[in-house]
């Protein structure tokens, strides 16, 4: 009977260390990866007006199929449109009357990207703006070691 009651404590005291040397791993491993490095979204906003062109980020990624997803916003009372050259360089755009919503799908070149609306005047009005197209496996390697850096100090 002693000696059950014995086993019986040890088993216990067992399970509580097993436990919380689980949970410490657990807890060491969540740390590792909290906060996850996060995905460059692959698609952004854009808003028009007179006279400007603001997009809802500065930096995207190219989708696994290499394209960049536009949607586009005419908030002003002129007919205005949206332009980006594609990786080719070739021309893209979008038409849009006043108060309209458009998409653009399209490939874009990584880097900097001018964004802007091709009617007569209006970029040299203001509606000219940039975006910072960048690899996905790259940002997220990138946020991974800046997080890495960040917990272990600078390597020396
Ligand atoms: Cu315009």
């Amino acid at each position: 009977m002693r000696r059950r009651g014995l086993y019986a404590l040890v088993a216990g005291s067992l399970v509580v260390a097993m436990l919380a040397s689980a949970s410490l791993a657990a807890a060491k491993v969540h740390r590792l990866f909290d906060p996850a490095p996060e995905r460059v979204p692959t698609g952004l906003q854009i808003d028009e007006d007179e006279w400007s062109v603001i997009p809802s980020r500065i930096t995207v990624a190219a989708d696994p199929t290499g394209v960049v997803n536009f949607s586009i916003f005419n908030r002003g009372e002129d007919d205005h449109d949206f332009a980006v050259l594609d990786a080719q360089g070739q021309m893209q755009k979008v038409d849009l009357g006043p108060g309209a919503r458009g998409d653009l799908v399209t490939s874009l070149k990584p880097g900097r990207n001018k964004i802007w609306c091709n009617l007569p005047g209006h970029e040299a009005l203001g509606m000219v703006g940039y975006i910072t197209v960048v690899d996905q496996y790259d940002a997220v390697y990138a946020a991974w070691e800046a997080e890495m850096n960040r917990m272990l100090g600078p390597a020396n």
